[in-house]
C-alpha cells in the first residue's frame, strides 16, 4: 500500500529477502537489549568488553560472508552490510570491532591462507574465541599504503619482520595479526602472526575522543619470525589489503547510515516532546527542514547500499562504487549527526543523549578505510583517467 513511514520510506524491508529479514532481526534485538545497555559507560570510560566477540560470534555475526565449513554463516553481502547497519545503529566502536574481525582478518585468511591456515584460524575468529586485527596503516603511512617501510626479511623457515604498523583496531587484545610488509623484492606480502611472538607487541593507544568503546593501538614488531605456512603464498602487492577493504569499507556503507538513522530517530522524539515557545519545537519550519533533509539523505544513501550489495552478490560491483558509498554514507552520516546535535540543544552536548557520541565516532569513521577526500580522489581518477595523488 502506498502509506508513508518515516523509518522505512523506500521499504527497503520488503526489499529483503525472508532469511535477510530474520538476519536484521536478530542483529537488531542482540545490538538494542545486550549493547545498547552497556554502551554509554563504555564509551565514558575508554572500556573495550572482549565478551562481546565471543557474543556477536555465539550468534553468527562474526564472519558473516565466510562459508560454514569454516564456522563462518555463508551468508550474503547485504545480510553482512544489514548486520553492519544494525550493529552501528548502537555505536561505530562496536562495528568496528565486528568488521575488522569479519572482513580484514578472516576474509583475507579465508581469501589468501593455505588450507591449514584457514583450518587452524576461522573457526576460533568465527566463534569469537580469538580477536583479530589487520596491520596497514604505518605512523608515517596512512592513505598512502604503498610507501610502507615495514619489511619482511627472507630467513630460513620463513620471515622476520620489523617495522611498527599505527592506529590498528583491536591490535592490544587481539589475538590472531593480520601484517603487511614488503619482501626481499619490495612487493607487499601478507602474514598472519599470533600473540606472544617473540617480538611482537601491541601497546595501546589511549586518549582517543571517538571510537572509544572499540580498543586501538600500534603493532611493533622487532624480528620477528614469521613460518613460511603463515604467509599468504600467492597475493602480492595492494591488491592483498585492498580485497579486505573493499569488503569492510562496503559494510562501513550500511553501518555508517545505521548510526544516522539513530541520530535521527532521536532528534524526532526530542523535538515532538520539547516545547520552547509554547509549542513543540518540531512545529518549526526550520526544524521540520532539517528532518526532510535528514531522512532524505538515509533513505537515498540505503537504497545505494542495497543497490552495492546486490551487485556484489552477482559479481557486477566495481570497486569505485564502493568509494561512491562509504564516502557518502559517511560524510552524510557525519552531517546528520551534527545537525541532531543541534537541535537537541544543551542535551545534545551530554552523553546520555547518545548523538554526540555517534558524531565523534562518525569523525574517525569519515576518516579510516580511506578518508572522504582519498576515495573523492579515487572516483576522480575513474572520471577523468587522471591520477591526482601526487
Ligand atoms: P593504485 O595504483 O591505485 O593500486 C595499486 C595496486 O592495487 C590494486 N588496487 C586494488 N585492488 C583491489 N581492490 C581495490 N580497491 C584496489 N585499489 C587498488 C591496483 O589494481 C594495483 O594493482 P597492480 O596489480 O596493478 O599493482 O595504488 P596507489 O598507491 O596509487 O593507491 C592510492 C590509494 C589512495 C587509492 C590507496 O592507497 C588508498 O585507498 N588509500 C587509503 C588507505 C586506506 O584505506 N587505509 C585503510 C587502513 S585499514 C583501516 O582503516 C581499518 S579501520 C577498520 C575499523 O576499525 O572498522
Ligand atoms: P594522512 O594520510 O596523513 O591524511 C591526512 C589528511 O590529508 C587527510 O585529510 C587526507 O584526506 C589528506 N590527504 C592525504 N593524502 C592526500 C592527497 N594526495 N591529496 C589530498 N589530500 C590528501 N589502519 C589499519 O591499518 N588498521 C586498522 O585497524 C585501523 N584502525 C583505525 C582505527 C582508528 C580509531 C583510526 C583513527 C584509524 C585507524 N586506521 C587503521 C588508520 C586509518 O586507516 C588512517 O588513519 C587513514 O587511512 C588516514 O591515514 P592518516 O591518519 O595517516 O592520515
Amino acid at each position: 500500500t502506498a502509506t508513508f513511514s518515516w523509518d522505512d520510506p523506500l521499504h527497503l524491508r520488503a526489499q529483503l529477502t525472508e532469511d535477510e529479514r530474520m538476519v536484521c532481526d536478530a542483529a537488531n534485538a542482540y545490538a538494542q537489549e545486550r549493547l545498547l545497555p552497556r554502551v554509554t559507560e563504555s564509551f565514558r570510560h575508554e572500556r573495550t568488553d572482549a565478551a562481546i566477540f565471543r557474543e556477536m560470534g555465539e550468534l553468527g555475526l562474526l564472519g558473516a560472508t565466510i562459508p560454514a565449513e569454516y564456522g563462518g554463516a555463508g551468508l550474503g553481502y547485504v545480510a553482512y552490510g544489514l548486520i553492519a547497519r544494525e550493529i552501528e545503529r548502537v555505536d561505530s566502536g562496536y562495528r568496528s570491532m565486528m568488521s575488522v574481525q569479519s572482513s580484514l582478518v578472516m576474509l583475507p585468511i579465508y581469501e589468501f591462507g593455505n588450507e591449514a591456515t584457514r583450518r587452524k584460524y576461522l573457526p576460533k575468529l568465527a566463534s569469537g574465541e580469538w580477536i583479530g586485527c589487520f596491520g596497514l596503516t604505518e605512523p608515517n603511512h596512512g592513505s598512502d599504503p604503498g610507501s610502507m617501510v615495514t619489511r619482511a626479511r627472507k630467513v630460513e623457515g620463513g620471515y622476520s619482520l620489523s617495522g611498527s604498523k599505527m592506529w590498528i583496531t583491536n591490535s592490544p587484545i587481539a589475538d590472531v595479526f593480520v601484517v603487511w610488509a614488503k619482501d626481499d623484492e619490495g612487493k607487499i606480502r601478507g602474514f598472519v602472526l599470533e600473540k606472544g611472538w617473540k617480538g611482537l607487541s601491541a601497546p595501546a593507544i589511549h586518549g582517543k575522543v571517538g571510537l572509544r568503546t572499540s580498543i586501538t593501538g600500534e603493532i611493533v614488531m622487532d624480528e620477528v619470525f614469521v613460518p613460511e605456512e603463515n604467509a599468504f603464498p600467492d597475493v602480492r602487492g595492494l591488491k592483498g589489503p585492498f580485497t579486505c577493504l573493499n569488503s569492510a569499507r562496503y559494510g562501513i556503507a550500511w553501518g555508517a547510515l545505521g548510526a544516522a538513522e539513530d541520530c535521527f530517530a532521536r532528534a524526532r522524539s526530542y523535538v515532538l516532546e520539547r516545547k520552547q515557545f509554547d509549542r513543540p519545537l518540531a512545529a518549526n519550519q526550520l526544524i521540520q527542514k532539517k528532518l526532510a533533509d535528514m531522512l532524505t539523505e538515509i533513505s537515498l544513501g540505503l537504497q545505494g547500499c542495497l543497490q552495492l550489495g546486490r551487485m556484489k552478490e552477482s559479481g557486477t560491483a566495481c570497486v569505485e562504487l564502493t568509494s561512491i558509498m562509504k564516502r557518502n554514507s559517511c560524510g552524510k552520516a557525519l552531517d546528520i549527526a551534527r545537525l541532531a546535535r543541534d537541535m537537541m540543544g544543551g542535551n545534545g552536548i551530554s552523553d546520555e543523549f547518545g548523538v554526540a557520541r555517534h558524531m565523534v565516532n562518525l569523525e574517525v569513521v569519515n576518516t579510516y578505510e580511506g578518508t572522504h577526500d582519498i576515495h573523492a580522489l579515487i572516483l576522480g581518477r575513474a572520471i577523468t583517467g587522471i591520477q591526482a595523488f601526487s
